[in-house]
């Protein structure tokens, strides 16, 4: 999985967004890199320095911001399920 890609998702616990995508991960067996915005600094100026805004959550696509959770929902259903 994630061969063709380079995943990371920025997030953080508290934030149902967030958790509407952990729990899609979690139904598919998606293991991304994930960034804690909340619990490391430099994660959120990383996302806003890649992302232009620190919304979460933001899924960077090969170095591509991908922001809302439909969206990226969306996404990880045409490329990285079956
Ligand atoms: N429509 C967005 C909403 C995302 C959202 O509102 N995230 C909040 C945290 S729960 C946020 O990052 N707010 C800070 C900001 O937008 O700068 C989605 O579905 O992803």
């Amino acid at each position: 999985m994630n061969r063709k890609h380079s995943l990371t998702l920025f997030y953080f616990d508290e934030c149902p967004f967030c958790q509407k995508v952990l729990s899609y991960m979690e139904e598919h067996n998606i293991v991304i890199s994930m960034k804690n915005i909340k619990k490391v600094p430099a994660f959120q100026a990383e996302l806003i320095e890649k992302g232009g805004k620190k919304q979460v959550p933001c899924l960077l696509i090969n170095g591509r911001a991908l922001y809302e959770s439909s969206d990226i929902i969306s996404w990880m259903e045409e490329h990285l399920t079956a």
